[in-house]
Parts: C-alpha cells; structure tokens; sequence
C-alpha cells in the first residue's frame, strides 16, 4: 500500500474524462492493490470518498466511507446511476480543492448500478450524504467538480485562493 499524491485544481489532469475499467480486472491483485492505496490515501486525509481521477488514473471507478468510524469501505467501477429523484443541498469539499466549501443542489435518492470489489454487479439505493458522495465522485470521473456548480466569479476567487495558499505554503 501506498499514500498517493492527489490533483488539486486547476490542474487540467482533472478535466480527463475517465474511461471503464475491464471487469475483468477487477479481482486482478493489481487493482485490488490500487484500491487499497486509495483507501490509505483516502483515511488518511481524511476524506469520505476517493475518485481514481485525483490520483491521476483516469478509469471509472471510486472508493467511499461514509461511516463515522471508516468501518464500512465502498468500492464502485463502472458506476451508473439508474434512478434519480428529488433535491437535496449539501456542503461540499474536495481534497481537490482543499479549503474550499461550497453548497451543492443534488439529487437527494439514487440507485446505482455498479461492480464491488468482488468484481461483482450490484445495484444500491441510496439518499443523503451517501448519494451527495456518489454524485460527487461520478463527476470526478466526468472530469468535473464541484466548483463548477459556483458562479464564474466564485470560480475564480476559489482559483486565486488555492494559488495564494500554494505560494504561501512554499
Ligand atoms: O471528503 C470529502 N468530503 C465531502 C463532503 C461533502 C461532499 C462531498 C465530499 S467528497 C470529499 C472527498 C473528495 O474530494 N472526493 O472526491
Ligand atoms: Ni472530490
């Protein structure tokens, strides 16, 4: 297992549209070792979600824990969500955009269809912070974020923020 390095924006690897991954590969030891430094990376931050997009693997997959205790790890490759309903507005981060928090509208229930770890199909419904961190990370997988949900203007108070705490921090 590895800690691995995260993209921050405006870094254009972000905007790589991610391609599916073989299910196939998926039991391959590889992967499964590619799963496990993203979830090291992803405790370790901490975060509650992981897309292989930061890490600058531009496949569709991710890895989630949205429990208190980072007691229930979730991998989805090839996510597709098939259901969608209602709205919900959550405020959002990003270890892309680290400091950054913005409110996000969403769907508020979802149903996903999607290989677990097991490289097996499952489908799961979902709502709440659990669905606002599916959407989040099928956007990272889009080459999206969510800042591009904000005003331009907002945009780029957010891009000159993270470029003034760069050079600070250098
Ligand atoms: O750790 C994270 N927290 C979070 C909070 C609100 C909405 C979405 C998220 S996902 C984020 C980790 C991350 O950047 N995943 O891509
Ligand atoms: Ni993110």
């Amino acid at each position: 297992m590895a800690l691995l390095p995260i993209l921050e924006f405006p870094d254009p690897r972000l905007r790589t549209k991610a391609v599916a991954v073989d299910p196939a590969r998926v039991t391959e030891p590889e992967f499964q070792q590619l799963l496990d430094s993203m979830f090291e990376t992803m405790y370790e931050c901490p975060g509650i979600g992981l897309a292989a997009s930061q890490v600058d693997v531009h496949q569709r997959f991710m890895v989630i824990d949205v429990s208190e205790d980072k007691s229930r790890p979730q991998v989805f490759v090839n996510p597709q969500i098939v259901a969608k309903s209602g709205e919900q507005v959550y405020q959002e981060g990003c270890l892309s955009v680290p400091g950054i928090f913005a409110d996000v509208t969403r769907a508020n229930e979802i149903t996903v269809q999607a290989i677990g770890r097991d490289g097996q199909p499952f489908e799961l419904s979902t709502d709440g912070l659990l669905a606002v961190c599916i959407q989040h990370e099928m956007d990272h997988l889009d080459g999206k974020l969510f800042v591009d949900y904000l005003s331009p203007l907002k945009r780029e108070m957010v891009r000159k923020k993270l470029a003034k705490q760069k050079r600070l921090s250098a």
